[in-house]
């Protein structure tokens, strides 16, 4: 009987130590919104596909094994643009409440590119709030923050923006998380666009793109912070431990 109210006590601490992260994780798996790269962007519907030198999107974009990949840098050429830009449709529109919580997040790699300008653009904004990701090779950006000497080509990686603080319209701060890492904290709005759009792409004339997509999934009300499982699998660890121990005795 002691023996059960230990491991009673033990449950109890571990549930109070994690009950503010179980609150506020989700698994993107669970996002109400998802783009899975299983067809181009153009096929999912909502995607609306643009181009500035009018080049079709086959060209730049093909599908392999739920990965997009998008090069419109080894075509030998410079001007080369294309990108996609979400339209709207039932429960399918970018459409964050005003002054609330929001997600999204990306699976990707990003290839070094002839441009040394920028990579793949990813654009969200309406009218409290304005997004702007750009993953390199070799570093990120999100609205004026750059997080400098990482590996982004070789492995895929996830980035999650999360927007959960918010005071008003130029108050609001973003933060990005790389593999559930904090690696941006706070970063600043800039706010006030008109309508509601998200883009993403390659969307200027010059500087090209090479990247390849796994998924982009959001969810525009809720804000989520990424699951971390090692410290709840060591406390696991450490409670089955003590029960060994407790049985001992
Ligand atoms: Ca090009
Ligand atoms: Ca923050
Ligand atoms: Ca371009
Ligand atoms: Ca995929």
């Amino acid at each position: 009987m002691k023996n059960v109210k230990i491991v009673l006590l033990l449950i109890v601490m571990l549930v109070v130590a994690n009950g503010s992260s179980i609150a506020t994780t989700l698994d993107s798996s669970a996002f109400p919104y998802k783009y899975e790269a299983n067809v181009l962007p153009s096929a999912f519907g909502p995607y609306v596909y643009s181009s500035g030198n009018g080049t079709a999107e086959s060209s730049y974009a093909s599908i392999s094994d739920g990965i997009m990949t998008m090069d419109t840098d080894s075509d030998g050429q410079d001007s080369d643009s294309g990108w996609w830009t979400l339209a709207g449709g039932a429960g399918t529109s970018w459409n964050p409440h005003f002054l609330g919580g929001y997600t999204m997040e990306i699976r990707m790699k990003s290839f070094a590119n002839n441009s040394g300008a920028y990579n793949a653009w990813f654009q969200w904004y309406d009218e409290n709030s304005a997004i702007l990701l750009q993953v390199w090779h070799n570093k990120v950006y999100l609205n004026n923050v750059v997080v400098a000497d990482m590996d982004n080509q070789t492995d895929f990686h996830t980035f999650r923006i999360v927007a959960n603080v918010y005071d008003s319209s130029a108050g609001q701060k973003f933060d990005l998380y790389r593999d559930g890492v904090l690696i941006i904290d706070d970063a600043p709005n800039f706010p006030e666009y008109p309508g509601s759009k998200f883009r993403f792409g390659d969307m200027t004339g010059f500087e090209e793109s090479k990247v390849a997509v796994d998924y982009i999934r959001w969810d525009d009300k809720n804000a989520w912070a990424p699951i971390v499982p090692e410290p709840t699998t060591m406390i696991l660890l450490g409670i089955g431990g003590l029960v060994l121990s407790v049985r001992r005795k």
